[in-house]
């Protein structure tokens, strides 16, 4: 993916009432593209950087030739470009039932409850702001964890496959402290489940 916002897939209020309007409008419109614009700044003193795609430049994070300091401002601002791009298409009110993602995961957890009840627990207990994540490792098996601030997994060598946010941006103007809550109702905005 090109160092550019894609469009959100779907309107702002697509996500009623599970995600209000104001919380997806001000997460998309300043938050995320908040991550794009500051990234392209401190890309302006590496040009050649600039021109990769995302994925490449968190898969390859750890051996970017930029500073030490400059490589903390790639890992926070490129995750939170490229991280909430995996969270919007996941919402996607257009998506359908994927039902090899589905086989995987009875093949990895159990069933999908037993999934949604563990990656749920991961949301709901992780410390301050960050992520939970289903992913593919580099054996193809499905993994879930959290990871803090905007880590992206792609900088574990694993692939995305899910994401919810859990930074109180994502949530606070409708739960306020109830994160629980969100965590519960974001499933209802995950049809490829
Ligand atoms: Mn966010």
């Amino acid at each position: 993916m090109k160092l550019e916002l894609p469009a959100l897939p779907f309107e702002y209020n697509a996500l009623e009432p599970y995600m209000d309007a104001e919380t997806v409008e001000v997460h998309y419109d300043k938050h995320h593209r908040g991550y794009l614009t500051k990234l392209l700044g401190v890309l302006e003193n590496y040009p050649e950087l600039k021109t990769r795609e995302i994925e490449d430049l968190l898969k390859n994070l750890n051996t970017l030739e930029v500073s030490d300091s400059d490589r903390v401002k790639i890992k926070n601002l490129g995750g939170g470009f490229y991280n909430h791009v995996v969270f919007w298409e996941a919402m996607n009110p257009e998506n359908e039932k994927n039902s090899e993602l589905i086989s995987d995961i009875e093949k990895d957890f159990g069933s999908v409850e037993e999934f949604k009840q563990k990656f749920s627990q991961l949301a709901k207990t992780h410390f301050g702001s960050g992520w939970a994540w289903l992913v593919k490792n580099g054996e193809g098996k499905l993994e879930i964890y959290s990871l803090p601030n905007q880590d992206c997994p792609l900088t574990l060598g694993h692939t995305p496959v899910l994401a919810l946010d859990v930074w109180e941006h994502a949530y606070y103007l409708k739960y306020k402290n109830k994160r629980d809550e969100f965590v519960d109702a974001w499933w209802n905005l995950i049809k490829l489940l």
